[in-house]
């Protein structure tokens, strides 16, 4: 065993960060996040920081802020502390005999055992990922304020600042007709200047789907994510084969690598949004990529709203990932009010800019952990 890499401690901590708007989704309105942030010691001295963050509490899917703390706490640490840190995937089993599920909170504790681990040999993070094939993605913006005007304001700026060309409009929560008629003024708003996508965060069943999307796609949307429910995977086929002008893409359908078999056996998307926390951590990102490419499905990193920890854990696999990739939607930082690390990941000429310092390559700010710990302001779960 080496005991230069042996986990002495990790402690989680529930975080609630205010949005800086209403950010609406087919679901619900969120006005904060509440990130879990996990910090791991090895009796080297080294530390690492890892997150997994949901949207609207347990709305999204089954996990929330405090089963994710409450995992992490009860189950993951005590599981990890004594072993050594730097055999991820023995780790990972250990948490899989510990705890059934709860990818989000395994993700977490991953993200910041790889972290502590590169900073003990000063490496990025992506160079025990793989090594990393690119330096920058193109990132997109969602557009969720709920409002035509406040949502092209908001476009308009961005082109011009250079930081997004690429806009993700959530839609679902209001009948289809309407969701057509906004998607199509914001649309004509930018007049060719944006390459427009649609998050429907499974609100339509496939007859709704079938009738609508066509018309979503008239307007000018080219990628359609998760249209129907997660379990629906037989619409999310059919609309795959059907389709024609925009391509379909798997959120909620593809967490485990056991989803991503059937939807690549059947053929069942174009594209996967990848994302670190229903994968559970970042060895798994790499196994549901490898089934993507090996299918010949695209791939998009996802977000659940990280704060720069986890945006930057996820921007370290996603830079290391080959196959055809359709973009990014690292956005999470710039939808909070603040941040927890001193300095954020650069975006330039549109694209988020890969940091290379050692880990995660950003730094905590430990006044900001403590000024949004929800411990300390004793505020209520959502
Ligand atoms: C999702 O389902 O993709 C990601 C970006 C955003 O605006 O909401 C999330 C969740
Ligand atoms: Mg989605």
């Amino acid at each position: 065993m080496q005991d230069r890499f042996l986990i002495e401690r990790i402690e989680a901590r529930i975080l609630d960060i205010p949005t800086i708007r209403p950010h609406k989704l087919s679901f619900g309105s969120i006005s904060r996040q509440s990130p879990v942030i996990v910090q791991l010691w090895l009796r080297n001295g080294a530390t690492g920081f890892g997150e997994a963050a949901t949207i609207g509490g347990p709305s999204w899917n089954e996990e929330s802020p405090e089963s994710i703390h409450h995992a992490i706490t009860n189950h993951l640490a005590p599981s990890l502390i004594g072993q050594d840190g730097a055999r991820f995937e023995a780790c990972l089993s250990r948490m899989d005999l510990a705890c059934k599920g709860n990818a989000f909170a395994k993700s977490a504790v991953e993200i910041a055992l790889m972290d502590a681990v590169a900073r003990s040999l000063q490496l990025p993070l992506w160079q025990l990922l793989g090594g990393k094939q690119r330096d920058s993605l193109p990132l997109a913006w969602t557009l969720a304020s709920g409002d035509i005007e406040r949502d092209l304001a908001e476009a308009h700026l961005r082109l011009e600042q250079k930081r997004h060309r690429i806009f993700k409009m959530k839609i679902g929560a209001r009948t289809p007709e309407a969701d057509v008629a906004h998607v199509s003024e914001i649309a004509r708003g930018l007049q060719g200047r944006a390459t427009l996508t649609v998050d429907v965060n499974q609100a339509w069943d496939g007859a709704t789907a079938r009738r609508f999307l066509p018309q979503l796609i008239d307007a000018g949307v080219t990628l359609i994510e998760q249209p129907v429910a997660g379990w629906n995977v037989p619409a999310l086929r059919e609309l795959t084969a059907t389709l024609q002008g925009a391509l379909v893409m798997a959120d909620e359908s593809v967490c485990t690598p056991y989803d991503a078999m059937r939807l690549a056996r059947e053929q069942a998307s174009h594209v996967f949004s990848l994302k670190v926390a229903k994968h559970g951590g970042l060895l798994r990102t790499r196994k549901v990529a490898a089934i993507a490419q090996a299918a010949d499905i695209g791939w998009y990193g996802g977000t659940m709203l990280e704060t720069s920890i986890g945006s930057a854990a996820s921007a370290h696999v996603f830079a290391t990932l080959g196959g055809q990739h359709y973009n990014c939607e690292l956005f999470g930082p710039q939808l909070l009010v603040d941040d927890i690390v001193t300095e954020r990941m650069a975006i330039r000429d549109f694209e988020l800019q890969l940091p290379d310092g050692p880990g995660l390559g950003v730094e905590i700010d430990l006044q900001q952990l403590a000024r949004f710990d929800r411990a300390l302001a004793g505020s209520q779960p959502q």
